[in-house]
């Protein structure tokens, strides 16, 4: 057969499973459906029998899992008659939040740090029109003043403390239990504020308790060591790490996420940035994927886990990768050994640098 129905987005695919009626006009940009990829070389060079898998998020309409979150957020508070939104991000949900906004016809302001947003996510919001303020300060700065200011002015918070978001990113679970068949036995992912977290286990309990999966997984969610609250066990004063989607001291979603790990049995982990930046780079030179640093942490999990036997040989293990490589193209580069070589535009020059490089 041909022909198949056009896909437009998690609302439309997952309506039965979310808090929307039935004449709500949807805000969507046709976010989810996103692959699940399972690890060939990576799997193969590691020696232990397990099967991994990557949800590959950053293929999203605007690069991250964020836009899942949003066009439940942005629906809701379009549909109640509001006219702006605002958040503060470390960039994936700013870009996410004006792309959306311009959708649906209103205004974003957008919270970020002084300098420590990734290039492509500041040219998200920059083209998608947003109002931008950049804070003095970090992240845990900019959600205080956005939290304080909400109360203050006619502006719908749409970062994660708002409760659309979580259940519109619950539906990255659902499209995993889908495609496995069943629940994976690991999900590993990034910890920053905490929302997705919590989002994962909202889905796979969810699907849990009308049976459609007998079993969830261990959710296993790893930090920076610079921005590691949940390591530290409480709040962290000045959070510092390569990766600046998780450079979050402060997280919104405490609670929910140690739930999260109590009740599925899971933990949390931490690595350096020179771990992270590794395994960022042996994604994409061993498997073709393109993920950014904080997406990575989920792998470094995975792969250290695996290692050390706390996950056991047999298991199916999930990764979020949650934003796409090319939003921080800088650091890519930074990090970047392989040969960019100068050659004169003839046919023996380029001829010789191949022949060099094939012995
Ligand atoms: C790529 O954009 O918090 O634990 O303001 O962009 O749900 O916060 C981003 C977070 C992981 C952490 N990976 O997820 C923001 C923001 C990427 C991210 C996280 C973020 P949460």
């Amino acid at each position: 057969m041909p022909f198949r129905p056009r896909y437009t987005g998690v609302i439309d695919r997952y309506r039965d499973f979310l808090p929307i009626h039935e004449d709500t006009r949807i805000i969507s940009l046709g976010e989810g459906n996103t692959p699940l990829i399972r690890l060939h070389n990576i799997q193969r060079e590691l020696g232990k029998e397990v099967n991994i898998y990557v949800k590959y998020e950053g293929l999203n309409p605007t690069g991250s899992f964020k836009d899942r979150g949003m066009t439940m957020a942005i629906t809701q508070t379009v549909n109640a008659g509001n006219q702006a939104v605002i958040c503060a991000s470390t960039g994936n949900t700013s870009a996410s939040a004006a792309a959306y906004a311009a959708r649906a016809g209103i205004t974003a302001f957008v919270l970020i740090p002084d300098g420590k947003i990734a290039q492509g996510k500041l040219a998200q919001a920059m083209m998608h029109g947003a109002i931008i303020f950049q804070i003095q300060g970090n992240f845990d700065d900019g959600m205080r003043l956005v939290k304080e200011v909400a109360s203050h002015a006619p502006v719908e918070i749409v970062n994660s403390i708002n409760p659309f978001r979580l259940q519109g990113q619950k539906t990255a679970a659902f499209e995993i239990i889908e495609e496995l068949g069943r629940a994976p036995d690991y999900h590993c992912l990034p910890l920053g504020n905490a929302g997705n977290i919590s989002a994962y286990w909202l889905g796979y309990t969810q699907f849990y308790q009308i049976g459609i999966v007998t079993t969830r997984p261990r959710m296993c969610a790893y930090q920076a060591s610079g921005a590691a609250p949940f390591l530290r066990g409480h709040p962290v004063e000045n959070p510092e790490t390569i990766a600046t989607a998780i450079r979050i001291g402060n997280p919104q979603s405490w609670d929910k996420a140690w739930a999260a790990q109590r009740e599925s049995g899971g933990w949390f982990d931490e690595f350096s940035d020179e771990e992270i930046l590794a395994t960022q780079k042996l994604l994409a030179e061993r498997e073709g994927i393109f993920c950014e640093p904080a997406s990575a942490i989920a792998v470094a999990g995975a792969l250290r886990d695996v290692k050390s036997g706390k996950i056991p040989e047999g298991s199916t293990i999930t990764c979020t990768l949650t934003g796409h490589g090319l939003k921080d193209p800088d650091t890519a580069i930074r990090q970047s050994t392989g040969p960019v070589i100068k050659v004169k535009a003839t046919l023996e020059e380029v001829k010789g640098a191949i022949l060099d490089h094939l012995v």
